[in-house]
């Protein structure tokens, strides 16, 4: 194969890689809540080219703070939605914006970003 040939494939194999790791092992990626005093379970949310975390474990009947932190400047994430619980927020860039939920029975809750793009979930247990 010629050097461009190289070039092509190695890069081919490097986006693969990428794919595989971002849409089945990153998104995966969960995170447990931590109980503070009061029961409530906090985590903190950072929004950039979606949620990170987007999958958060908490135990149901619980309150649940997730604190979301909007760090670009896309509008994409501007807006985040809890449909389940009739929540929805304005998030500016570099402000961390406080959203207080309770699932009230184990199951999965998802939010989004205001056009439906970014996804993430909390799993109540
Ligand atoms: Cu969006």
């Amino acid at each position: 194969m010629s050097t461009a040939q190289w070039i092509v494939t190695l890069v081919g194999l490097g986006l693969i890689t990428w794919i595989v790791w971002y849409f089945w092992l990153y998104r995966r990626e969960s995170v447990q809540a931590h109980a503070k005093e009061g029961g409530m379970q906090e985590v903190d949310v950072t929004v950039k080219g979606g949620y990170q975390p987007a999958v958060i474990e908490v135990q149901a009947r619980q309150p649940v703070r997730l604190n979301f932190t909007r760090r670009e400047a896309s509008t994409c994430g501007e807006e985040v939605v809890l449909p389940a619980f009739g929540q929805r927020a304005h998030l500016p860039e570099n402000q961390t914006v406080p959203l207080e939920v309770t699932p009230a029975q184990p199951g999965e809750y998802e939010f989004t970003c205001g056009m439906n793009m970014y996804r993430g979930k909390i799993i109540a247990r």
